[in-house]
């Protein structure tokens, strides 16, 4: 069930900290879903493998982005694509049943794509001006937002410069869940700053 708060680790912005520590203050602070992301560079097997070993101790859904065969091997509980990625269906098939398979998209256009072709759910961003993902990344607005979600029947994933101010107007234009870097990543309190979110919109 893709709803609620989905917490991407992505230490891009935060070297600071491992992924495996950003992964353990989101399950601390009672996150759901985590998406590994490491942008550029395949997050090594190690790292995803030991994410996937903290099912032990808490309950939740893990996405891999971008890297097909890594969320096959450590056997994720989804893969998350775009552009340059199999299509849903090709991924699906690779992956095997019962994976959930999510896809990036920057337009009414891409999202009605992306459900077409067998997506579980669908991102849509950068709903607001994001330093994450640097400059020139298009803007989409609540306006789109609300649009993409009156129009695709598969959960919408909002994204993108996403925080404690406009989460409320993210939810009312009819976003599934709220995907978020660095709101929580470069919170003082990571895991305090995750169970508002969880608490905010359970
Ligand atoms: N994808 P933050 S925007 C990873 O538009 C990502 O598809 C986007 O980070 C898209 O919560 C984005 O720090 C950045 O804004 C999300």
């Amino acid at each position: 069930m893709i709803q609620g708060l989905y917490t991407i680790v992505d230490n891009s912005l935060t070297p600071e900290y491992s992924h495996l520590f950003l992964a353990e203050q989101f399950l601390q602070g009672g996150a759901r879903i985590l998406q590994l992301r490491r942008k550029g560079a395949i997050p090594p097997f190690e790292e995803a493998r030991q994410i996937m070993a903290l099912k032990k101790k808490y309950n939740f859904t893990f996405i891999v982005n971008d890297f097909m065969d890594l969320a096959r091997e450590v056997n994720a509980d989804g893969f998350h694509g775009g552009r340059d990625d199999p299509s849903p269906e090709e991924s699906r098939k690779i992956l095997g049943p019962g994976k959930i398979i999510g896809y990036s998209s920057h337009s009414l256009e891409e999202a009605l794509e992306a459900e077409k072709r067998g997506a579980d759910y669908v991102a849509l961003g950068a709903i607001f001006p994001t330093a994450t993902k640097g400059p020139g990344h298009p803007i989409q607005g609540l306006e789109r937002l609300r649009e993409v979600c009156q129009q695709v029947k598969i959960p919408v994933v909002a994204i993108g410069g996403i925080n404690r101010t406009n989460v409320e107007n993210v939810i009312q234009a009819g976003a599934s869940a709220v995907a978020m870097i660095s709101g929580l990543t470069k919170a003082k309190d990571i895991a305090g700053e995750v169970r508002w979110y969880v608490q905010h919109l359970s």
